[in-house]
């Protein structure tokens, strides 16, 4: 039974959201599945980067750490560093967690911190008024590419898989019911969780619609047999788009070890519960000056 409710994580401050944004279920959803583990907002710390999917931090009562443009991750992994206790949940949009953050989204997953990441995957900078993001279709046009898009896009489920994500998920904006129960599995995995949500720009957007995405998207649940342990056939799975979507858990490895476990002065507990040893500073810094003075 849990004793947390939703109002514990109810905000203050008033959104900038487009009536009808994708943002909203995301915002929604994220809250329903920690009051469903039963987690407290004190529990929990997000991060986030800049642009409008970056702003949901500011709509719940949560620690939150709003970075600069990009650097989402990078935050969230200094805070699981100091303080493993937490949950932490970095939110990104495409262009920040893609594009100017990309080099740090490769990064964690090869380190597999225990962070989920939700990626609010519009396909458009939404904004800054709707240029073409890293997840753009090829071809997509907009102010900034007026005959089309000439560049490919990110395909960030398979990049993930290909860089050593343990857990690659994607959802639907469209089915919030389904979104609660991947982003519930994302917090529960040891280790990485990727998230990639499509969230409509309903007003920068006009092609990636909530139509557009209810007429391709299948459930993987729905397909018998189908196992994201194994990672060929997640492999296979992460290369459809198009004409067929599927959301779900892609892909999940269970067992390795996170980043945090494999750090030895972690074993001893949470950084910030560990004191500051100052006769080990003193020690070192004479060591330094023996050296070098
Ligand atoms: C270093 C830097 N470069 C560029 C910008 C301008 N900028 C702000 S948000 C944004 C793109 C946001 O797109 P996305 O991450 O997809 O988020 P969305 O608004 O679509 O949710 C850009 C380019 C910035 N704030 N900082
Ligand atoms: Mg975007």
């Amino acid at each position: 039974m849990s004793n947390v409710t939703i109002t514990e994580y109810q905000g203050i401050e008033t959104s900038t959201w487009c009536p009808g944004c994708g943002d909203f279920p995301i915002l929604k959803c994220i809250k329903d599945a920690l009051v469903q583990l039963n987690i407290a907002p004190h529990q929990v710390i997000m991060t986030s980067g800049i642009g409008c999917g970056s702003k949901l931090p500011h709509y719940m009562r949560v620690n939150a750490y709003n970075s600069v443009h990009g650097r989402s991750l990078p935050v969230a992994m200094g805070i699981k560093l100091a303080n493993h206790d937490f949950t932490v949940i970095a939110v990104t949009g495409d262009g920040d967690g893609y594009g100017i953050g990309g080099n740090h989204f490769i990064h964690t997953c090869r380190r597999n911190p225990q962070i989920v990441h939700i990626a609010e995957n519009n396909q458009v900078y939404g904004l800054t008024k709707g240029q073409y993001s890293p997840t753009s279709d090829y071809g997509y046009v907009t102010t900034t590419s007026p005959e089309g898009t000439i560049e490919v896009a990110i395909n960030p489920i398979a990049l993930a898989i290909t860089t050593g994500a343990t857990f690659v998920a994607r959802t639907s904006s469209g089915d919030p019911k389904h979104m609660t129960q991947v982003i519930a599995k994302a917090i529960q995995h040891k280790g990485y969780a990727l998230i990639d949500v499509l969230q409509p720009c309903v007003t920068f957007n006009k092609k990636n619609t909530y139509a557009w995405y209810k007429e391709r998207v299948y459930k993987l649940d729905d397909e018998k047999g189908y196992d994201p342990h194994d990672r060929k056939a997640a492999w296979a799975r992460a290369q459809e788009w198009g004409d067929r979507i599927p959301i779900g858990v892609i892909y999940q490895e269970v067992g390795r070890p996170t980043y945090e476990d494999q750090v030895t002065v972690l074993k001893q507990g949470p950084l910030v519960k560990q004191g500051f040893n100052i006769g080990r500073i003193k020690d070192d810094i004479e060591l330094l000056k023996e050296e070098f003075v």
